[in-house]
């Protein structure tokens, strides 16, 4: 497989050689200590891409320890932020010089649209690292002016040993999610990328060395989740889990903080978000937004638009347009740039998204288009939306995280805002409409961290992204995303004589 090219012949991508198989750990890549090691498979073919190393609760001890004296006795943490913040610049224009290797391995390990990794995710994670290297050195505490002749200031320091558990969805843009702003806050780290995608991390870390970041600052453990995510959200020297994934995995991350050192937590968990469509909007356009909504990195994504509300007016004009579009949808081999859609990311969620449409089915709802896999080989799933769906079958309550719609109908504003909170998460939102006064009522009215008015995935640096209700807490980007890695501390002086 490694080495092998693939696409139409004036459009031949060559498959990356894997470079990085190992645990980073303290600046070296290393054999785990039981010598384990797992399969990482490709899901255009289920066939083996490599064997990586099997991170365990040892593995994690040495990374944390190695973190540790990176935080309390190393270099990152005290240089000056404009140091820490040239570094990540030199990691991003590392990353810009291997664009082409990284994307194509996010597509063999995550079956992720080659031209999308070239064109967006890996860009955008040098972006990332660029925006939150030029907040390194403006990381500000506040002066205070205190009652009783006293005065105080804040510092605002690193939170310390943080780990990471990134989900496979996307291996690149959340490993960096994360690890950009801990770097710029000064916090040395253990990321655990999911068992589906080790790939890039490992390379990142590689990357990382070059441009200088100490050793111990960034340590990749790769792994499972109950053996080394677990041994990291229970361990009593890391000082902060940053968790990217399901709601139930965000519950158990949340029990071993509790019951291990009340480590700080913050979750990015899972949703079900709904797309609000009125009368009002231009249908062609909302056509396009509902299948981008749901369609996009195949419908693997915690903030797609699984719960389509279209009102009566125009219900049917757009319920004849979605099919018409939906079936001219391409899927297949991520590599070809004329393909809209890849593979699922592995067996396990291939066989979860079937078995939602068969209970979709079950269930009453009607399939207008799709609703079985896509070839014979690989894990491609058809783009498949339902019609007749209501809120309490599990195709509309539940996360499927793959390409499957659930298409219902509405009446008024009340119903619409009143159906787009039924649900427990609270991630994001969708509104199309021309009417500016209802769409800002609306998006008070919804209770989810995003909402996207007259557009879809609109994600930026600067823009806060994280969860309401059962979507998790804490948020990624912006300032807020760099503010969890960092924590308060008031020094008082008294402006006389201290009377204590
Ligand atoms: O997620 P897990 P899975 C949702 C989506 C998907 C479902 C299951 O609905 O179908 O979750 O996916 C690590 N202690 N999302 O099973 O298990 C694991 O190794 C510590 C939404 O892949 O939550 C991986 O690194 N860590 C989501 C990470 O948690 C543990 C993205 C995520 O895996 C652990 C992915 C444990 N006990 C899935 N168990 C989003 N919000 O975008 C597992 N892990």
């Amino acid at each position: 497989m490694a080495g092998e090219s693939n696409g139409s012949a004036e459009n031949v991508i060559k498959i990356p050689k894997i470079k990085f198989t190992k645990l980073f750990i303290n600046g070296e890549f290393v054999d785990s200590v039981s010598g384990k090691t797992f399969e990482t498979i490709d899901p255009r073919t289920g066939e083996v891409i490599a064997r990586v190393a099997q991170g365990d609760k040892e593995d994690v001890e040495l990374a944390v320890k190695a973190a540790r004296e990176a935080f309390d006795h190393g270099r990152w943490p005290r240089m000056p932020g404009s140091e820490r913040g040239r570094i990540m610049m030199k990691l991003a224009d590392l990353i810009d010089e291997n664009i082409e290797e990284l994307a194509a391995l996010d597509t063999i390990d995550a079956g992720k649209l080659f031209s999308m990794g070239k064109a967006m995710d890996i860009p955008g994670v040098s972006g990332l690292l660029r925006y939150f290297a030029g907040a390194a050195d403006k990381i500000h505490g506040q002066t205070l002016k205190m009652a009783n002749e006293y005065q105080a200031y804040t510092l605002l320091e690193p939170i310390g040993v943080v780990g990471h558990i990134t989900p496979w969805n996307f291996p690149s843009t959340i490993f960096f999610l994360k690890v950009a702003p801990a770097l710029t806050a000064g916090c040395t780290m253990i990321v655990k990328p999911a068992e589906q995608t080790p790939l890039s991390a490992l390379y990142y870390a590689h990357l990382a060395k070059l441009a200088g970041i100490p050793d111990g600052v960034l340590n990749v453990v790769t792994g499972f989740g109950h053996t080394a995510g677990a041994a990291i959200s229970s361990h009593m020297d890391v000082d902060k889990i940053s968790f990217t994934g399901s709601t139930e995995v965000g519950r158990l991350i949340m029990q071993a903080a509790a019951t291990s050192n009340l480590k700080a937590v913050s979750l990015e968990l899972g949703g079900k978000s709904p797309l609000v469509i009125f009368d009002d909007a231009d249908v062609d356009t909302a056509v396009h937004l509902a299948l981008l909504g749901i369609l996009y990195n195949k419908g693997e994504i915690c903030v797609a638009g699984s719960r389509v509300y279209v009102q009566e007016g125009i219900y049917d004009e757009f319920v004849k347009k979605v099919a018409e579009r939906a079936k001219t949808w391409t899927v297949g081999d991520p590599f070809d740039p004329q393909i809209l859609q890849g593979p699922q990311v592995d067996k396990t969620q291939f066989d979860k998204i079937l078995s939602y449409i068969e209970h979709g089915k079950k269930e009453g709802a009607t399939l207008l288009t799709g609703g079985k896999r896509h070839g014979e080989k690989g894990y491609y799933i058809e783009p498949t939306i339902f019609t007749d769906a209501k809120e309490g079958m599990k195709i509309v309550d539940e996360e499927i995280f793959g390409p499957v719609m659930s298409l219902m109908k509405f009446k008024t504003v009340e119903e619409a805002i009143e159906r787009a909170n039924n649900t427990r998460y609270g991630l994001a939102a969708g509104i199309v409409t021309k009417d500016l006064n209802l769409a800002n009522r609306v998006s008070r009215s919804i209770r989810a961290g995003t909402i996207w008015i007259n557009c879809y995935f609109a994600f930026d640096p600067d823009c806060p992204f994280g969860g309401y209700k059962m979507s998790g807490f804490g948020r990624d980007l912006g300032f807020q995303g760099l503010h969890k890695y960092l924590q308060v501390k008031s020094v008082v002086t008294p402006l006389h004589n201290s009377p204590w």
